[in-house]
């Protein structure tokens, strides 16, 4: 490693390149004096210096004066979207090599780690708003690639709102909090927002996507990801093909449901944010596999849609996703400003084999995301940040500016040189020099959409279809929630004539049914018969599995030992979570006298931040938890997010206690019925069907479950 910018030896960056780079801006006080910004100790920092001791404070006092000004300017602008974010370290490996495809080193060699971070968001919320509201998420991922630095900036959704980059100022205005009351926060479901897409036809596949169980993400480690647009892969030969990008979370696809996330909103609003944390302290790493749809050149109008247009998806029936690697996060941030708050990501940070095409939407961001940069960091100079820094050297005369942190030696800062010897040189492709793919393009300059671009409702309407029937109860009742927000009766007719009733007539009815807007006589659409099951949430889940689900074990004094430890033993063994939850944290004593600690209390804890609940025997425990409205509320609050519950022994009479509607419970043997698994005195089964239902994920079968009182 000659070069002392560089990070990489010819074999690329080895995993912890990027770790190794961020080591020397640690900084740890253990042990340490307190000193002054210059290095000076400080011999008092609680007292400012005052003439006498009730007297002024004085001009002279560098310490105090130097921790306040600091003080004074610790905020940045938040990103004006994507402002809430939470963000690890991983790293990306390729499963063999696509050079065939292209040339970016990050795809070459299988034995390569090349280290990432990833940061996840939100859209709309402001910086402390809560997680779980119904949004896109934001999905980026910075590879510090031996080329330089690579991001891809997608989203857990494959389209987008509008199909020009001109539109998007108007379309965040339009969904942000509105301008005279800034209200409301993190929230589509207002006038502004719903006026704007009745207008706006092409955003009919996206709203699908947005009213979906997508919208609601149980975790970052179980969402999927998309690059959205469709970019280019070039290889060595300089031959180039479309391609999209997918990320595939190994956990599956799995959301919670509407009024859960709102009730979590409150209990937990940093819910998904812990979540990812906690995941990597457990070692639970969260694991991506990335996913290519190519395209070869001469097919680019084969598709009764334009690749261009990012409001639509190439369906998988049509060209299939290739699984190419696998990302894996491992490691939480060490400092959340220093790392997560100040990456600065930029669709535009690409490396050779990588291209853009003219989708108008990324031409568009092409443009926004340096600028934006400079808005938020008061300067050019950004990618010098630590986390920013790429692994490879980085070597230019684009000199000076706010907080300049290189050391350029010499005088030269000048291209062309002779002083200099010339360098920094330029480089050819062989020597890795970017080249722009060498598109051919001619035309008029005009301000037109292309014919190419104006079927706005067919994806939309395969969307609707390939849902699963429970699905499309929830996207209903999401619709009716957001233009239930909405005051102007003439905009709720319009979302339903002008906008579903162009879906799906169905849907409209549904829709209008519950917004009091007279339903449409007829579909004014266009029938389809395209189907994608992939946009399916469901279709997407992993039900083979019960790892990392989260399980409230729910008890009392009294409660069955040995019940307990087998149930529990069951799912630890599968890599789940079980928790006790009590009506107080400490310990408690089971009928044998055995003890257990209460991880949380329903005062700390609550039944929407739990994937499963189990109820163990224990006559004394059992009695105590019907007297207890929190337990029983846990009971009816899981039954009606179509949660597993698994009782055995008396725990079972806690649930007939519950009168939960229309439910077969075990008189003796164990009983199944929709996720509710029950063994009153023979258990045989118990352990094996409960993780099963876990497995399942949601049981929305249930009938009348609207009438549990939650
Ligand atoms: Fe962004 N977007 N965007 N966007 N976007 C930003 O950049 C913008 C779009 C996405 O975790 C901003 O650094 C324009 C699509 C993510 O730091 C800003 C247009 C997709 C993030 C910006 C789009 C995205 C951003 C705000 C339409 C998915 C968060 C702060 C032409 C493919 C990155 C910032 C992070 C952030 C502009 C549309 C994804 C203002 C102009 C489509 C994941 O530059």
């Amino acid at each position: 490693m000659s070069d002392p910018q560089r990070l990489t030896d010819d074999h690329g960056p080895d995993e912890a390149a990027k770790d190794r780079q961020l080591e020397p801006y640690r900084e740890d006080a253990d042990g340490e004096y307190l000193t002054t910004n210059t290095g000076l100790r400080v011999h008092d920092t609680d007292n400012s210096l005052t003439a006498g001791e009730r007297g002024p404070t004085l001009l002279e006092d560098f310490h105090l004066r130097e921790k306040m000004t600091h003080f004074d300017h610790e905020r940045v602008p938040e990103r004006v979207v994507h402002a809430r974010g939470s963000a690890a370290h991983g790293t990306f490996q390729v499963y063999e090599p696509l050079t065939d495809l292209t040339k970016a080193k990050v795809f070459q060699d299988p034995s390569q780690k090349t280290p990432v971070f990833v940061r996840f968001s939100t859209v709309v919320g402001f910086r402390g708003s809560a997680d779980t509201v119904r949004d896109v998420r934001g999905w980026a991922t910075k590879f510090y690639t031996e080329d330089g630095n690579w991001d891809l900036v997608g989203n857990n959704m494959p389209v987008f709102f509008i199909q020009d980059g001109i539109k998007f100022p108007d379309l965040v205005h339009a969904i942000k909090p509105e301008p005279h009351s800034e209200t409301p926060q993190a929230s589509a479901a207002h006038d502004n927002f719903w006026d704007f897409i009745s207008l706006m036809p092409e955003s009919a596949h996206m709203i699908m996507w947005v009213l979906s169980d997508r919208a609601l993400p149980r975790s970052y480690a179980m969402m999927e990801g998309f690059g959205v647009h469709t970019f280019r892969l070039v290889n060595a030969e300089g031959k180039a093909r479309f391609v999209k990008f997918h990320w595939r979370p190994v956990l599956g696809t799995h959301s919670l449901v509407w009024d859960e996330t709102q009730k979590i909103a409150g209990k937990n609003p940093d819910f998904n944010r812990m979540d990812l944390w906690d995941r990597i302290e457990d070692g639970d790493y969260p694991e991506f596999e990335l996913g290519l749809q190519v395209v070869e050149e001469e097919d680019e109008h084969k598709f009764d849609f334009d690749l261009l247009d990012p409001t639509k998806i190439i369906p998988e029936a049509e060209v299939p996703v290739r699984i190419v690697g696998k990302m894996t996060l491992n490691r939480n941030p060490d400092n959340f400003f220093a790392e997560t708050e100040q990456v600065a990501f930029h669709p535009g940070h690409v490396v050779p084999g990588i291209d853009f095409t003219n989708d108008p939407l990324l031409q568009g961001r092409l443009f926004s995301y340096i600028d934006t940069q400079i808005n938020r960091f008061s300067s050019a100079n950004f990618n010098e940040l630590p986390i920013n820094r790429p692994v490879a050297a980085v070597h230019n005369n684009q000199r000076d500016g706010f907080m300049r942190q290189t050391v350029n030696r010499g005088p030269v800062n000048y291209s062309p040189n002779s002083r200099g010897n010339g360098c920094p040189m330029t480089a050819s492709a062989e020597e890795g020099g970017y080249v722009h793919y060498a598109e051919r393009v001619e035309g008029h300059k005009v301000r037109e959409r292309s014919e190419s671009f104006k079927d706005h409702f067919s994806q939309a309407t395969m969307f609707w279809h390939s849902i699963t029937d429970d699905e499309q109860d929830r996207l209903v009742a999401a619709a009716q929630f957001e233009l239930g927000k909405v005051k102007t009766k003439a905009i709720r007719e319009r979302m339903v004539a002008e906008f579903f009733n162009r879906i799906n007539h169905d849907l409209a009815v549904r829709v209008a049914e519950g917004i009091g807007v007279e339903p449409p006589a007829e579909f004014a659409g266009t029938e389809t018969d395209k189907r994608a099951p992939e946009v399916s949430t469901v279709k997407r889940g992993r039900y083979d599995t019960i790892r990392t689900r989260t399980v409230a074990i729910v008890l009392a004094d009294g409660f069955d030992h040995e019940q307990f430890m087998a149930v529990k033993e069951t799912l630890m063994e599968g890599g789940a979570k079980p928790k006790v939850v009590a009506h107080r944290q400490g310990t408690f004593t089971s009928a044998g006298g055995e003890t257990v600690e209460a991880d949380e209390s329903y005062l700390t804890a609550a039944s929407v931040l739990f994937d499963a609940f189990y109820v163990p025997g224990g006559a004394a425990s059992v009695e105590a938890l019907k007297s207890h409205g929190d337990a029983l509320h846990v009971v009816h609050e899981g039954f009606r997010h179509g949660k597993p519950i698994g009782a055995t022994g008396e725990g079972v009479e806690l649930l007939r206690a519950a009168l939960l509607p229309a439910l077969d419970l075990s008189d003796g043997g164990m009983t199944v019925d929709k996720g509710v698994v029950t063994a009153r005195d023979d258990l045989g089964g118990f352990s094996e069907a409960f993780r099963e239902a876990i497995a399942q994920w949601r049981h929305f079968g249930r009938d009348r479950k609207d009438q549990a009182p939650a």
